[in-house]
């Protein structure tokens, strides 16, 4: 039963998207609601809907119960460097010992626990990139029903590009995992990439729809897609379909909440008698789906292979810039997803470029002759560098 939405609801839900204003967003997701009818059809984007307001609420009392107290921290940090990272474990897993082993960060290490109550930041250093890490308060079971500063430690994880799980070797490293998982996927955060077949990715005003099909359409062409999501409103996104798919699989990713986080497992206080066999089952448990790094803040060990996960984790790739007539390359590298081509970096430079793009000279290893000639397609590799030619 493909795209079973009446067309009043799809306009209801465009506008959902187009409000930032949380009060306003569920009072337009309560008409939204009360606007779809209500059968097998539609249940499971009733429910994802109604999630989405659950969580809307939440952070909303948290908000002002903020206010009320006309104190605490903001919301949201502010990113900096390549990439923000949250710091996410249980009270006195060594997280603060973490940010005070890697970064910069002055804070407070206390074997007493709940020490760290603010998301704290830090810059790490990893070659010439630079990670922010934000500790989150201690993450605890209920947090993401609310409790304590669940909902500021959820946010955090939610905010960032990528998380680290920390978990303390010298107690139960697998149940403080697998508590912090669960946590964190009631509040729709996943660590493993999502198995949906549908991706919708929005774009800034203008970037026009980019549908990648890596396998097939069931019951619908690449037009009733476009179609599809021009009803929502969705004229601006990279849209990602692996697989078989259906054009209702496709209207029920408009709806889906859940984000998915690259992640890392630290495993502290290795220095510890014991730890080693809980390392053994710790790796166990989580087999291949998340990278482990055995360390101890404590001594210095291990901490050293940390940037170059989180730079594996983070799919991420460096990209020098270059003037025309200079023979130097920028120091400073510009920081895409893997996969980004010459396009992104130049619409990453300037907005202008967009339009005034002409070609660009790419230096790579990867190539028999350097620079080569190349065009707004070109797919970039890490260390590549450009030069761009505008008209
Ligand atoms: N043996 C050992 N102890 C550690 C290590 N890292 C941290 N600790 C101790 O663990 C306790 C808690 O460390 P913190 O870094 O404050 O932990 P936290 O996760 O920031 O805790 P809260 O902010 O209070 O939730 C402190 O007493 C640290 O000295 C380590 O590698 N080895
Ligand atoms: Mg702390």
């Amino acid at each position: 039963m493909p795209a079973n939405l009446p067309p009043d609801a799809r306009k209801k839900w465009a506008e959902v998207e187009a409000t930032r204003n949380p009060k306003e967003r569920l009072r337009l997701m309560q008409e939204f609601v009360s606007l779809v009818p209500k059968h097998k059809g539609t249940a499971k984007t009733l429910a994802q809907v109604k999630k989405q307001m659950s969580i809307l609420r939440r952070d909303m009392e948290e908000r002002k119960k903020k206010r009320a107290t006309r104190s605490g921290p903001k919301l949201f940090l502010e990113k900096e460097g390549a990439a923000q990272i949250a710091l996410i474990g249980l009270t006195k897993a060594g997280k603060s010992s973490l940010l005070a082993a890697v970064t910069n960060a002055k804070v407070q290490i206390s074997p007493d626990p709940y020490t760290t109550r603010v998301p704290t930041p830090g810059i790490m250093l990893y070659e010439d990139i630079q990670f922010q890490i934000v500790e989150a308060p201690a993450l605890m079971e209920g947090s993401a029903d609310g409790k304590a500063w669940g909902p500021q430690t959820l946010a955090t994880a939610r905010n960032a590009d990528g998380l680290i799980l920390i978990v303390d070797l010298s107690q139960d490293p697998v149940k403080q995992l697998s508590l912090i998982l669960s946590e964190m996927e009631k509040a729709r955060i996943i660590t493993s990439k999502p198995r949906g077949r549908v991706e919708i990715e929005k774009k800034y005003m203008g970037a026009g729809m980019r549908i990648i099909l890596v396998g097939t359409l069931v019951d619908c062409s690449m037009r009733n897609i476009e179609e599809l999501l021009r009803s929502y409103r969705i004229t601006d996104a990279v849209v990602k379909i692996s697989g078989e798919a259906t054009l209702n699989e496709v209207e029920d990713s408009i709806f889906e909440s859940t984000i998915y986080k690259p992640a890392t497992v630290v495993a502290n206080k290795a220095d510890l008698e014991g730890s080693e066999a809980s390392l053994e089952r710790l790796k166990a448990y989580v087999g291949n789906r998340l990278p482990v790094a055995a360390v101890s803040c404590e001594k210095r060990l291990g901490l050293e292979i940390l940037g170059e996960t989180l730079f594996k984790t983070l799919d991420i790739m460096r990209v020098y810039t270059k003037e025309p007539n200079e023979r130097e390359h920028s120091k400073k590298p510009f920081i895409l997803k893997k996969g980004a081509t010459v396009y992104d970096l130049a619409k990453d430079i300037h907005s202008d470029f967009r339009k005034r793009f002409n070609f660009a000279k790419v230096w790579s290893k990867r190539l028999v002759f350097s620079p080569q000639k190349v065009g707004s397609t070109f797919v970039l590799a890490d260390g590549d560098i450009v030069e761009i030619h505008a008209k």
